[in-house]
């Protein structure tokens, strides 16, 4: 037989001194792993075409291939039966809490009032929000059943008042969905099921086939595989659709001071690495003396050890890092160019960093808030930018599922006071036709 892998080594993370680092080991530390996304959309467009053309045949044909499930048909509409979403009290319960505390916090999100602003006199302009009607949320399966997830996606979707919510997510081998996603299927009022995972899901909600409809955004953290057919599929016009953010390994970035519990920073250490293999966990310790800093590495060391997904950890947690710097500032700045998924302030000062904070997809502030409670619970999304899209995306959110309208009326008086405006600008861009649209109404107003 052939040597099996070795999973006994040292739970390590690396240890670097940002005050001694040259620029490029700064840089370094900043960089996430290389993503191929070229090489993986080469390898996802076969399948996307393939479903494309040959729609609901070539989608069961891929799940009895890649998921091992022998489907009849691969939709799932409402109402769903309740012996599909029989759960224990206690989880049915917790799921009921969170959906509350979601519900609550991106109810407060929606942007339904409409902004109304005079310009000039009689020139208004105004704008209105709309949801998007039709949405597609993709719930990974894989290593972990992910309930938290419908409940991320479905909640602002069902929020908004999107029309259409189809949920898609990879069936188990007897062709079923866990209990737990079918219960927040019906809590968050999803329109279909879709029970299809990868690339396969993903083409089927962009395009839709006989029995899948069509969507026009898709949502939701994903495989390479899901990216990188999100990624194609929103560059094709005939699929007309948009995707809410790029998607990378999930991450997280721990600020420690001298206060830190040493147990309580190597469990939310450990709560990101054993999400997956190629998990990014970086701890940045201020100032720390070094047998604090020891005393979280042997809590990171002991509690793995006692982790069911502990071969995971073997595999993350040697390829994260500790970063050494002297004082809070640096720390932030650091964070800051990092631009973390999660950001966790282990901090006698934590709240008063956040005006500070510039880039980050959720913050988690103080000892006795862990990212788990965001993941799970307390109201936050949990669907965020990863791999330092943190500067220039927010994570999911109630506006996510809708579009801005903007409208303007005009007045007679209002276009004495802003045509001669428009006309010199069109003018001076050559374009006779549209400053003639406000002469020929000007001239009316001067009989
Ligand atoms: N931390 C993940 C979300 C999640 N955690 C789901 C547990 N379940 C997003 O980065
Ligand atoms: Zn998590």
């Amino acid at each position: 037989p052939p040597p099996a892998p070795k999973l006994d080594g040292p739970i390590k993370m690396n240890t670097y001194d940002l005050t001694q680092a040259s620029p490029e080991e700064r840089a370094q530390l900043l960089r996430r792993p290389v993503l191929k996304s070229d090489e993986m959309i080469g390898k996802v467009k076969p399948i996307v075409d393939e479903v494309r053309k040959r729609g609901d045949t070539a989608l069961l044909e891929f799940t009895a291939k890649f998921d091992r499930a022998q489907l009849s048909s691969t939709v799932m509409f409402p109402p769903y039966a309740p012996e599909t979403m029989q759960l224990p009290e206690e989880i049915k319960s917790a799921i009921d809490v969170a959906y509350s505390n979601i519900h609550k916090f991106h109810a407060a999100q929606t942007s339904d009032s409409t902004l109304v602003v005079e310009t000039m006199p009689g020139v208004v302009c105004s704008r209105f929000a709309r949801p998007i009607a039709r949405v597609g949320l993709y719930v990974p399966g894989g290593t972990a059943i992910l309930p938290s997830t419908a409940l991320m996606l479905g909640i602002p979707a069902q929020v908004a008042g999107c029309k259409q919510i189809v949920l898609a997510t990879p069936p188990r081998k007897d062709g079923s969905i866990s209990p737990e996603v079918m219960y927040v299927a019906h809590l968050v009022g999803a329109s279909a099921i879709l029970k299809a995972g990868g690339a396969q899901a993903v083409a089927a909600m962009a395009y839709g086939t006989e029995t899948v409809p069509k969507v026009d955004k898709i949502f939701g953290p994903g495989n390479q595989w899901v990216t990188a057919a999100k990624m194609l599929v929103q560059n094709d016009t005939d699929a007309l659709v948009s995707i809410d953010m790029p998607a990378g390994p999930s991450e997280v970035l721990v600020i420690a001071d001298y206060t830190a519990n040493p147990a309580f920073v190597a469990a939310d250490l450990l709560s990101q690495a054993e999400h997956g293999v190629d998990s990014q966990v970086v701890l940045v310790a201020v100032d720390l003396k070094a047998d604090h800093l020891a005393a979280i590495e042997e809590e990171v060391e002991k509690q793995a050890l006692a982790l069911e997904r502990v071969d995971i950890i073997r595999q993350s947690i040697p390829k994260s890092n500790i970063v050494k710097v002297a004082t809070v500032e640096e720390a932030v700045d650091f964070s800051n160019d990092y631009a973390p998924e999660h950001l966790i302030l282990h901090l006698e000062q934590a709240k008063e960093q956040l005006p500070r904070i510039e880039n980050a997809g959720s913050v988690f502030v103080g000892a006795y808030t862990p990212e788990s409670c965001g993941d799970y619970a307390s109201g936050t999304n949990h669907t965020l930018p990863t791999n330092g899209y943190a500067r220039q995306f927010s994570g999911v959110n109630t506006l996510s599922f809708q579009k801005h309208i903007t409208s303007q009326e005009i007045s007679a008086p209002g276009l004495g006071n802003v045509g001669p405006v428009v006309v010199t600008l069109a003018d001076c861009e050559g374009l006779q036709a549209h400053a003639n649209a406000v002469r020929v109404r000007l001239a009316t107003l001067q009989k």
